[in-house]
């Protein structure tokens, strides 16, 4: 067993064949003399900031541990000095114990907080093809503009505030909880919290019905309670952002009761249908992800109001410029409290075509009651149309200008949307460098491979997963991944074992990119 402290950096590519290092510009390598030659650190800033498009090897990491059957060795060359990387080492220990054949070699770090102070992602993976990982954990020059990109650099941690900690023992966390907890956070390496809903609801889809987009709910504070939290999360440098559900509003929102009223100021901030066939039928066969035609008849207008999700969350119509307005009041509100961004929930569904022609059945819609089955439609009408796209264009550019007149740094804009189709998603990181949309568009579709039957879960399944992703982003995009959230189980009951956790969370967190966690996954909850 080599001894770490006995060990010359150079040593640590030794372990490796050199051939078997191998960068865009740097291939079969045979001596230590040819390596310190090359622009090998170059080439991991380019990779980390995402200017290395083809992903070095990432993708088959798992496939490597999962089916080599020779002793595997794992490098570490830890270049960070912080303390932020635990959640990440602890992974790498995991995966070669789940796996019982690789053994971390060494694990160094060689620069002093003097000489780095910003932290970073793990950056690179070079393997060959049987006998050892090389990993290099690297961080950023001092002149890395951190102001800009302080959102691609560690990991994001949603926390579900009403589960997390509760403060004053009346069964439900707050605000105050939170804050007490943000040492424990900021021991995992969490850079950002993205905090689900937190504003006054009538509660009827866990806060995602909102009647005030301006207050916190009681149930977790004030807004005073909310502040003391942004303070305390910057003061760690970290960085908090919070949920944005703009598609809709709870239908005991004042804007919904005043368009019910007929106040001619908020009728056409929702979506209203007379209906076909002089109302007695619906205006299209649409059915939401809730299970629900998209169409409730209001008696007080006499017409249907759409609602893409549950009849208590009335669409707000965005093709009414008025309430891009609002929506700009509330982003404006809360970042003058001080968040550093948004997470936008369900943005595949801000705008319907208003053709309102009806949906196809999908190919697979057979054994499926259309009446109720989201899955059986092809929902080309009322999902992914160009304005969203545009919509949520729009909103970078805001962000962008708030972000220059406020002398703020980077906004960040993340979106939800539910999609199986690759190069649909990719839609919603914008036109190009110039026309950007959202910055990390989740990529869910690690947690579509986990939902599948675990006879179908294997190696070159899930490789295929991540290259397709990598091969489909725009070369303005950044990555983004995650295993689960709250709109999926639990980790625990979707892997064939608890013991493939660790190994999940180290291909997670190998990805060049941004991890999204969900608060508990950590623990194996
Ligand atoms: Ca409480
Ligand atoms: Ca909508």
């Amino acid at each position: 067993m080599l001894s770490p402290s006995s060990i010359a950096r150079e040593s640590f590519f030794l372990l490796a064949p050199l051939e078997s290092l191998h960068c865009e510009d740097v291939k079969n390598i045979t001596s230590i003399e040819e390596l310190k030659k090359t622009k090998i650190d170059e080439q991991f800033v380019r990779y980390c900031i995402g200017e290395y498009k083809p992903a070095i090897v990432t993708a088959n990491l798992f496939s490597f541990f999962r089916f080599t059957d020779k002793q595997a060795y794992l490098i570490i060359i830890d270049k960070r000095s912080d303390s932020t990387s635990e959640l990440r080492r602890y992974n790498f220990y995991g995966l070669l114990d789940t796996y019982g054949k690789g053994k971390i070699v060494i694990s160094s770090s060689t620069l002093t907080s003097e000489q780095i102070k910003k932290s970073i992602n793990l950056t690179n993976v070079l393997i060959n093809q049987g006998q050892a990982f090389v990993l290099e954990l690297f961080q950023f020059s001092e002149d890395y503009d951190e102001s800009q990109d302080w959102w691609m650099r560690g990991i994001i941690y949603e926390i579900v505030v009403a589960s997390y900690q509760d403060s004053n023992n009346d069964g439900i966390g707050d605000i105050q909880g939170l804050r007490q907890r943000l040492d424990y956070i900021q021991s995992l390496g969490v850079k950002t919290i993205w905090l689900t809903p937190i504003y006054t609801s009538p509660w009827k889809d866990y806060g995602y019905d909102i009647s005030n987009f301006c207050d916190i709910d009681p149930r977790f504070g004030t807004l005073d309670d909310f502040r003391q939290l942004i303070d305390d999360v910057h003061s760690r440098h970290m960085r908090i952002i919070i949920d944005f559900v703009p598609n809709h509003t709870s239908n005991e929102h004042p804007w919904f009761q005043a368009a019910l009223r007929n106040d001619p100021k908020y009728v056409d901030y929702y979506i209203w249908h007379k209906g076909k066939n002089n109302g007695k039928d619906l205006p299209t066969n649409w059915v939401g992800s809730s299970g629900q035609h998209m169409w409730t008849f209001s008696s007080e207008r006499n017409m249907y109001y759409l609602h893409q999700f549950l009849d208590c969350q009335p669409d707000l119509n965005f093709r009414n410029e008025k309430v891009i307005d609002e929506m700009e009041k509330i982003f404006r509100f809360w970042l003058d409290l001080g968040i550093d961004g948004f997470r936008a929930d369900a943005v595949r569904h801000l705008i319907e075509n208003e053709q309102y022609n009806d949906e196809p059945l999908c190919k697979d819609a057979k054994d499926m009651d259309p009446n109720i089955m989201y899955a059986a439609y092809d929902h080309i009408e009322s999902a992914d149309q160009p304005g969203s796209y545009e919509l949520v264009r729009r909103w970078r550019k805001f962000f962008d200008e708030y972000a220059y007149e406020n002398n703020r740094d980077y906004i960040v804009l993340v979106t939800e949307a539910y999609i199986r189709d690759v190069k649909t998603v990719m839609q919603y990181f914008g036109d190009n460098r110039e026309e950007c949309g959202s910055d990390v568009p989740i990529n869910f579709f690690i947690t579509y491979y986990l939902d599948k039957d675990d006879d179908e879960k294997h190696g070159l399944e899930l490789d295929k997963v991540l290259s397709d992703w990598q091969v489909n982003l725009p070369e303005y995009g950044w990555s983004n991944w995650c295993l689960g959230s709250h709109d999926s189980h639990r980790i625990t009951s979707r892997l064939p074992s608890k013991e493939l956790i660790d190994g999940f969370y180290m291909l997670l967190l190998l990805q060049s990119g941004t991890a999204l966690i969900y608060y508990g996954d950590e623990i194996g909850m």
